[in-house]
């Protein structure tokens, strides 16, 4: 650390310094002894009413010599004869243009920051609760926050048609070259077939954009960005309630949002009527935000009847729909069943906008992979579309990583490698449901207060939306070292069968002893 001590002077003007990131440094030259300027690093210590200006050493070896006091001296003895005091802080190189002389003052080791403004962010609502989980010693502790699947033995897992893509990767040889800003191509073409099926009319047609994205997140910032430039003031709609991060990235992107009913508590399902009034209701031309299959946190979706009538409230109302597909497969186990919310639309001759995910599907979490596909009404608007994306990609981040698009391009391309992908995630999917099961009928046997738990068994997907409230859901986590988001949400990606009944202990307890 350079600054150990200081010793400031009052008003020593002049120009001097100049900016250099965090340390202004500025070396003068003081009866044969050098030293440094911090001009940044100053506070203010008011001896005699005047500010001060602080000179810092870069050792205490060097604070602690005589010399060093000597020179000190003989700068403020300079200072002291030179004009009135102005306050700046300045110290030029050669020589102590000072102006005032009157007060000086001594200062102890104090190292001000240029970040002391900058107050402490609250943790991450979803990740922040892994942070938590990792501190806690319980032997019965328990991470249901974040949406991420775990083994039986509660393990993270990597998906053998992963290791097997990788294996052959390595076998190639292949090199590490940047990409093109708009991503791998054969992952490209490979991600937008698993959406749509490669037969749709809007591949067939060239009509799909599809930028390879930093997983569903960055892709959807994509859109984002996106919507601020090319529709200023347009609004998104937002299901009420979603997934933590979406107004977030709306957010930061400068998009405005407001919220669609979605869930309704009195049912413990969707609220449809809700839903369709307030799409209705919002300014023409508004994009709506879908979640293309396993709602993030209800785990509620819509019938196929109810998709058809939302396709006909969105184009009655020119809205562009927009869907986030971060669990495809994972809510049926099909992918092909659960893209069929957008091939729905896609085949109403809709523009539309998707965000894709392989996080959870291929267990592709840390690789960051993902898409963002638009489709237009022509192949034109398309490579348009294209190329802004890329655009606004390029100065962000430049262009994509290349692992986790080359797993999922060879997983995808190679007939044998899909094919077990697919019964892979019946398998991942399967375990969710058995364990859903088991917390139904451990709840159900434990409670005796006459509760319907039965809302647990018609949600789906990764997370069971239980209707604890925050007060409810701290004390599942300081009572049960529970770990969950504070929406109630549960995943049961990280849940086992072996600690069904441990949790149900906690949720009956949190229920009916916590208001
Ligand atoms: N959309 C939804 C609906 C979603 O739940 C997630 C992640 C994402 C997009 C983005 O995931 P990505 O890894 O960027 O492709 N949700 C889980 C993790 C997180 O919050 O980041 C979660 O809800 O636990």
């Amino acid at each position: 650390m350079a600054v150990v001590a200081s010793f400031g002077v009052h008003g020593c003007g002049g120009a001097g310094a100049s900016h250099r990131g965090g340390a202004q440094t500025e070396t003068v030259t003081d009866g044969g002894l050098s030293m440094r300027w911090y001009r940044m690093m100053w506070c203010r210590w008011w001896l005699h009413g005047g500010g001060i200006c602080l000179m810092m050493s870069e050792a205490w070896s060097e604070i602690q010599s005589v010399r060093w006091w000597v020179s000190i001296f003989n700068l403020v003895k300079a200072n002291s004869m030179l004009g009135t005091s102005n306050h700046s802080t300045f110290l030029a190189k050669d020589s102590i243009r000072a102006k005032s002389f009157t007060r000086a003052s001594m200062n102890v080791a104090v190292k001000v920051s240029r970040f002391n403004d900058i107050t402490m962010a609250p943790p991450d609502p979803i990740l922040g609760v892994s942070e938590a989980f990792r501190a806690d010693t319980h032997e019965m502790k328990l991470n249901l926050g974040v949406g991420a699947y775990r083994t039986e033995d509660l393990q993270p897992y990597v998906l053998s048609v992963v290791k097997k893509a990788e294996t052959l990767m390595l076998d190639r040889g292949e090199n590490k070259e940047y990409l093109p800003i708009e991503g791998l191509d054969a992952f490209n073409k490979a991600t937008a077939e698993l959406l749509f099926g490669a037969d749709n009319a809007v591949i067939q047609q060239q009509r799909v954009a599809t930028v390879q994205g930093l997983s569903g997140t960055g892709s959807l910032r994509l859109a984002a960005v996106l919507i601020e430039r090319y529709f200023p003031g347009s609004k998104v709609l937002i299901s009420s309630p979603t997934w933590g991060n979406h107004k977030n990235i709306f957010n930061d992107a400068r998009v405005p949002w407001s919220e669609y009913r979605y869930y309704d508590p009195k049912t413990v399902g969707l609220d449809f009527d809700g839903m369709i009034a307030d799409i209705k209701a919002a300014p023409e031309g508004s994009f709506v935000l879908l979640h293309g299959c396993a709602h993030n946190p209800t785990g509620i979706d819509p019938t196929s009847e109810q998709w058809e009538t939302i396709a006909d409230v969105i184009q009655e109302k020119n809205h562009i729909p927009f869907f986030d597909v971060a669990y495809q497969g994972f809510a049926s186990g099909s992918l092909d069943e659960d893209a069929s919310s957008v091939r729905l639309f896609a085949a109403r001759g809709m523009e539309l906008l998707i965000a894709q995910s392989y996080s959870k599907n291929l267990g592709l979490y840390a690789e960051r992979i993902g898409a963002i596909n638009i489709v237009c009404s022509s192949s034109d608007a398309a490579q348009r579309v294209k190329s802004q994306l890329k655009r606004i990609a390029r100065p962000m981040y430049s262009n994509p990583p290349i692992h986790g698009a080359r797993i999922v391009a060879n997983v995808v391309g190679n007939p044998d490698l899909f094919n077990e992908w697919k019964e892979e995630m019946e398998l991942m999917a399967g375990r969710i449901k058995s364990v859903r099961k088991k917390l139904y009928d451990s709840l159900s046997a434990k409670d005796n207060s006459g509760k319907d738990w039965s809302f647990i068994l018609k949600q789906i997907g990764m997370f069971s939306f239980t209707g604890l409230n925050k007060a409810q859901s701290d004390n599942m986590t300081n009572k049960w070292h529970v770990y969950m988001t504070k929406d109630g949400r549960i995943s049961l990606a990280g849940l086992s069968s072996a600690k069904c009944e441990y949790l149900a202990d906690a949720i009956i307890d949190s229920y009916h002893n916590i208001s």
